[in-house]
Parts: C-alpha cells; sequence; structure tokens
C-alpha cells in the first residue's frame, strides 16, 4: 500500500468523482475528519465507496463514526499530545462502552505525531508541535519498539511537512509503517513525501482542486 485518499465527510466531491477516484490507482480510503461529524454522512460515504473492492478505512476521532459493518477501524493514539484523552482516555471509555462489540481483528491503532500547530487536529488533541527530529524520532522508537504500533502517522495536515521530520521518523522504523499527511498539492510533493514514507495521505486538494490531487497517485506508481 503506497496511497490514500482522505475524504472528509462533511465536504462535497465534485459530480462522478466516485468512479474516478476508485480508478485512479489508489490503495484505499480514509473516511475522516477532525469536527462536524455525523454518522449519517460517515455511513453514506462508507456505503458509496465500499463497493469497489478498495479498502475503506474508517478513522474513529470520534464516538460519532462508531457503526458496526466497515471493514476497518483505525484509531488514533496521539503520542504528542498534552492530553491523556487522546492517548488513551477517548480508546478506554469506547472500550468500556463498547468492548464487547469491537471487531479488533479490524482494528489498527496509528500512533499519530502531529506537527502543524495550525491544524484543526493539533488544536483538537492539543499536541505538542513544537518538537525537534530528535523528539520525533524517540515518538517514532515508542511507535516502533515499545507500543508496537502498525502505523506511525507524521500529520502535517493542512501544511506541506519538513522533510527532516519524516527522515527522522524513518530511521526508528523497521516493523511499523510510516505513514505521511499533510499538504500534498503536486505530483512533485507527493514524489518527495513518497520516497520516504511508506504510505502518504492526500485529503484537502481533493476538494480544491480535484485534477490534481488524481495525478498525486501517479507519483508513488
Ligand atoms: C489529513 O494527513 C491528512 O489527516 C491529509 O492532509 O488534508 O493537508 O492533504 P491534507
Amino acid at each position: 500500500m503506497r496511497h490514500l485518499f482522505k475524504l472528509d465527510p462533511a465536504k462535497k466531491l465534485p459530480d462522478g468523482a466516485t468512479e474516478r477516484l476508485v480508478q485512479s490507482g489508489t490503495d484505499g480510503f480514509i473516511i475522516g475528519g477532525s469536527d462536524g461529524l455525523l454518522l449519517e454522512e460517515v455511513q453514506e460515504l462508507f456505503r458509496t465507496f465500499s463497493s469497489f473492492g478498495l479498502p475503506v478505512f474508517i478513522e474513529v476521532s470520534d464516538e460519532a463514526m462508531v457503526f458496526p459493518g466497515a471493514s476497518e477501524y483505525l484509531i488514533p493514539m496521539v503520542l504528542n499530545t498534552t492530553d491523556v484523552n487522546w492517548l488513551l482516555g477517548a480508546h478506554h471509555k469506547i472500550v468500556k462502552d463498547y468492548g464487547d462489540f469491537i471487531p479488533w481483528p479490524y482494528v489498527l491503532v496509528e500512533g499519530y505525531c502531529i506537527l502543524n500547530p495550525d491544524a484543526k487536529a493539533a488544536q483538537l488533541a492539543k499536541a505538542n508541535t513544537d518538537l525537534s527530529t530528535e523528539d520525533v524520532a524517540a515518538y517514532a522508537s515508542i511507535a516502533e519498539n515499545m507500543l508496537k504500533l502498525p502505523i506511525f502517522y507524521v500529520e502535517y495536515s493542512g501544511t506541506f511537512g519538513d522533510v527532516k521530520m519524516l527522515l527522522a521518523a524513518r530511521a526508528e522504523l523497521v516493523n511499523t509503517k510510516l505513514w505521511y499527511g499533510g499538504g500534498i498539492r503536486t505530483v512533485e510533493q507527493a514524489a518527495q513525501m513518497g520516497k520516504i514514507a511508506d504510505v502518504i495521505i492526500v485529503g484537502n486538494i481533493l476538494y480544491e482542486d480535484f485534477e490534481q490531487a488524481l495525478e498525486t497517485v501517479s507519483a508513488v506508481r
């Protein structure tokens, strides 16, 4: 897996977008967003995209996104948060309330490192974004060696990230996959981060320049 589109249930894609996205060569879709998530919108988007055989991940950042029947669930754990709720608090609550119904074989935990201070996710999760490359490397090492997470996600949502930060994470990771997302708007940017990360995630540009978004797939092919 090399490329994923992140779909925001609160935003509208252009007409005919679904077929073109499915045929774009992408490896799949993440349904996620930082605010205003409504269960109906999430389910509608899931229904639309899940019938084509590509993976559709539901990123559960809000209880509103919990519904049975999705093929895979991504659970963010914000490693650089200053608020325990985003590290384990919300997770504890969900497992306590819904534990018996959680399809564990289909759950993947993402160790997030949020680095754009202006991103909604950074503010919501009270992330400490004032980090050095050594700090990022240490979080990556925690994901790899202590928590043995499947995914370490370098998140710059809304702005193109610092390659040095991604390289610092890369150097620590063997079994944990490195995902990068944030500000990818061109093929060149997709190629630059795609060379370092295992998977790149393309979000906002889908809603700003759809044609350009489609082209990012070619960068990692
Ligand atoms: C958001 O990492 C993704 O969680 C993608 O970021 O929306 O900036 O492409 P953009």
